[in-house]
Order: structure tokens, then sequence, then C-alpha cells
């Protein structure tokens, strides 16, 4: 390489660098989604988010009655999981970041508390 040609290209380089380091640094923040346990139904009862979004359900302060959050189907490989049980102010939040359908329910309230978020 002529001495001429790596005077011309250092420059160009370092610029590239420098203009590739923002869109770096911008990218890659989790979304979140905070997902209700109002008494007897998890809102809203169905939803749509990207994969890696975290998922955060919180129990409204109101509530008079216990829930829980538990994942009884899902896409294959994803371990299943099941909330600690509380009835007020509390949150529970897990990461789903398989693509695929999740089918959740409240263990006190089988068949009426029952969420399907689907991650694609
Ligand atoms: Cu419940």
């Amino acid at each position: 390489m002529s001495r001429r040609l790596t005077v011309l290209l250092v420059p160009v380089v370092l610029l590239a660098a420098i203009f590739a380091l923002p869109a770096q640094g911008a990218k890659k923040r989790a979304p979140v989604k905070t997902v209700g346990v109002v008494d007897y139904a998890y809102t809203p009862a169905r939803l749509t988010v990207r994969p890696g979004t975290r998922i955060v359900w919180k129990w409204d302060a109101a509530n008079s009655a216990p829930h829980d959050v538990k994942l009884t189907a899902a896409p294959r490989g994803v371990r299943r999981f099941l909330s600690p049980t509380a009835t007020a102010s509390f949150t529970f939040a897990r990461t789903l970041t398989a693509k695929g359908t999740y089918r959740l329910l409240c263990t006190f309230h089988a068949t009426v508390m029952r969420q399907t978020i689907v991650v694609k």
C-alpha cells in the first residue's frame, strides 16, 4: 500500500468507527411490557410482543383474592414457571425470548383467569 493511500484511508476508517459507535450504543435495550393481574383477569388477556421482551405482571393494589402466574404451554425448550402466590401490590417478571405461543393461567382461577402471549 502506498503511503499516500494509507494517509487517505486512515481518516476514513476512523470516521467510520466514530459513526458506528452511537448506533451500537443505542441498540438492545430490552423492551418491557407490563400486564395487570387484576381480580380474576390478566389484562390484557392476549398480547403479542417481540422476542426478548420482559413481561412484568403487576398485581393490582385493590385485589382481594390470591393469584399466581403459571406457564402451562410454551415453545419447545422453554422452562415452565410458576410465580409466587400474592394478593395485591406484587410483581413478577420473566423475559420471553423464544418465538411462539405462551399460555398462562392462575392456578386458583384456572377456568376463567388465562392469558396468551405470542412472541414473534
Ligand atoms: Cu387468580
